[in-house]
């Protein structure tokens, strides 16, 4: 099935590892011959969102461009990914209605990890009261209730995680 388009819309904390599987993923797919787009929210907010601050609204209006873009993309026969943190339930249903083929992973991690982790020592700052606002900490984070896949990332290696990511894709009919 190359040409059948779809999202895969990973939704989780910052540090979760979002993006480190979007990267693994497109890289087996690359092998496979398949290219993958990524919508990664942080380099979202750099272009298409710039401006765009952390409220409520300015998240829901950041995950509906990048649910449009997606949609455009998926009806168009082309694999992508949303890499942004969407912590807001209805606003994720809102991108599966628009999408269609829509693939929901919730890449879960508990907070005190991501806080380990810290890749950009922004849980720093939180800490030292110098953001706020932040997704998990003092803002909601909305768990996904039935999301097609959980991937746990402080419970399996990256390649065990991204075999059951191509695995579900193929079950579903989108590889
Ligand atoms: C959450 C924040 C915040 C606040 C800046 N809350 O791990 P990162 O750094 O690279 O990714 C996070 C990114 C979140 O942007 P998204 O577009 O994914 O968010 S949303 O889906 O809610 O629109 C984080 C950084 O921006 N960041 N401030 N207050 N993450």
């Amino acid at each position: 099935a190359a040409n059948v388009g779809f999202t895969v819309w990973f939704t989780g904390l910052s540090g979760a590892g979002k993006s480190t599987l979007s990267e693994a993923l497109q890289q087996r797919l690359r092998e496979r011959g398949r290219n993958l787009e990524i919508l990664d929210g942080d380099v979202v907010r750099t272009h298409l969102s710039k401006g765009l601050g952390f409220s409520k609204e300015d998240r829901d209006t950041n995950i509906k461009r990048i649910a449009f873009v997606c949609g455009l993309l998926t009806r168009n026969g082309v694999a992508c990914v949303s890499a942004a943190i969407a912590p807001y339930r209805e606003a994720r249903e809102w991108a599966r209605q628009e999408i269609g083929n829509f693939v929901e992973i919730y890449v879960k991690c508990p907070i005190e990890v991501c806080r380990q982790r810290d890749v950009k020592g922004l849980y720093k700052l939180v800490d030292e009261g110098k953001l706020k606002g932040f997704t998990g900490v003092d803002d909601p984070y909305e768990e996904p209730e039935s999301p097609e896949l959980v991937i746990e990332t402080n419970q399996e290696p990256v390649e065990v995680s991204v075999q059951r990511i191509l695995d579900k894709l193929e079950e579903l009919g989108y590889l």
